[in-house]
């Protein structure tokens, strides 16, 4: 009983930092504003503080986000993969899902990545106790099984934003598309859990079970992707759209090639599968026609419900060689997929000129829309149609009638 009121006393206190709208953020998301600058952090007066963007281009910051609630020692994380089995050879030409069983997690607890890194201390739910947080599946090669790896350099990463949904709600799975994974070998696939901002969880007691699990699995035909369905125009092809109310929060098809959730719905009276289009032509053997060194072809998608936004906004399809979250300014992507374009992948000097054009050529249409993704990628001679997606402002509301009956 005093327990619970500490609680509630303690849930209130953090409340008191919440920023005042948090009208964009998805349900059970809360918006934290930075904290002022602690003893801590004060003492390194050169150290910018951390306020919430995740600083990939390199820099230090400090953090003076509270830790949080610590759960009661019975509620600690404890996570296992369940598939792919440990020691086992995937085939990368096919998707392959990654299953994993965590108990003591409230999911469904996302914070935006890219504005509340770190910016929320860790919350328990109130009626339980259970730390709220979400999961992450990140897939690395192993060049070596004596040194390890560097950890800038992933194959494929996925946050699991969504809810749990299996009776015990404790099972969490994301697919790893096929074609994703570039060469055959060893590789690591590992959770990591996080909180409601992403920071690692924290356990009461140092002397413990990891919250966290690493399998290793063996990968063979790698860089080979299966004949594309839908070469050519997808229209007709509305495998899997039907009329689902379906927001698809957190869903595990990106870049894969079945091409679900086409755009082509001619005479559809209704609105409700609105949200889940956006064609996959990332990977659809739209490699484009430059070098882009050592990386994939630098396509970006356009559509809702990323990282479990209600809005419309931007991302790379290939996450593993641009690691970059969702945006609804597509300069911000654009602008990353540029930089690691010269300093990562070590595209030539065309490929760079190039990239620049695609950013001017999708600053040159209508903000916050599709067409933005279509004018860069088809830079690259990469064929898109997110034009054909509808957008959404950050309530969910559609911007403006569909323009393409
Ligand atoms: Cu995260």
């Amino acid at each position: 009983m005093i327990s619970s009121v500490v609680l509630s006393l303690a849930v209130a206190a953090f409340a008191a930092v919440r920023a005042e709208d948090s009208s964009a953020l998805p349900a059970g998301v809360r918006n934290f504003n930075p904290q002022p600058p602690s003893a801590f952090c004060k003492q390194f007066g050169n150290v910018p503080p951390a306020i919430g963007t995740q600083l990939k281009n390199g820099g230090q910051s400090c953090s003076s986000t509270p830790q949080g609630l610590i759960p009661d020692v019975n509620k600690m994380v404890s996570t296992l993969i369940v598939e792919p089995k440990f020691g086992s050879t995937i085939d990368a030409s096919k998707d392959n899902v990654v299953r994993i069983d965590t108990i003591n997690l409230v999911t469904g607890f996302f914070n935006l990545a890219n504005e509340q890194y770190y910016m929320a201390p860790q919350t328990l739910d109130p009626q339980t106790g259970t730390i709220q947080g979400h999961q992450h599946i990140t897939v690395q090669k192993l060049g070596s099984t004596t040194q390890a790896p560097d950890p800038k350099v992933f194959a494929f990463f996925k946050g699991i934003n969504n809810a749990a949904t299996d009776p015990d709600k404790r099972s969490l799975q994301a697919t790893i598309p096929a074609g994703q994974l570039t060469e055959n070998g060893l590789y690591r696939i590992c959770s990591i859990t996080g909180t409601d901002s992403h920071q690692p969880v924290i356990m009461p007691v140092a002397q413990r079970g990891a919250q966290d699990d690493c399998i290793r699995v063996n990968v063979r035909n790698a860089g080979k992707v299966p004949a594309p369905t839908n070469t050519g125009n997808n229209n007709g092809n509305n495998k899997g759209n039907g009329n689902n109310n379906n927001n698809n929060k957190g869903n595990n098809n990106k870049g894969n090639n079945n091409n679900k959730g086409n755009n082509n719905n001619k005479g559809n009276g209704n609105n409700n599968n609105n949200n889940n289009k956006g064609n996959n032509n990332g990977n659809n053997g739209g490699n484009g026609n430059a070098n882009f060194g050592s990386c994939q072809a630098p396509t970006i998608e356009f559509g809702k419900g990323f990282e479990g936004r209600k809005e419309t906004s931007f991302q790379p399809v290939n996450k593993g060689s641009f690691s970059h979250g969702s945006a609804q300014n597509i300069d911000i992507i654009t602008q990353f997929i540029c930089d690691r374009l010269r300093d990562t992948c070590k595209a030539p000097q065309a490929t760079q000129n190039l990239c620049n054009q695609a950013r001017s050529a999708a600053g040159s249409k209508k903000a916050k829309t599709g067409a933005q993704a279509d004018a860069f990628n088809a830079a690259f001679g990469i064929k898109t149609n997110f034009a054909a997606v509808q957008a959404f402002d950050d309530q969910g509301r559609p911007l403006r009638k569909r323009f393409f009956f």
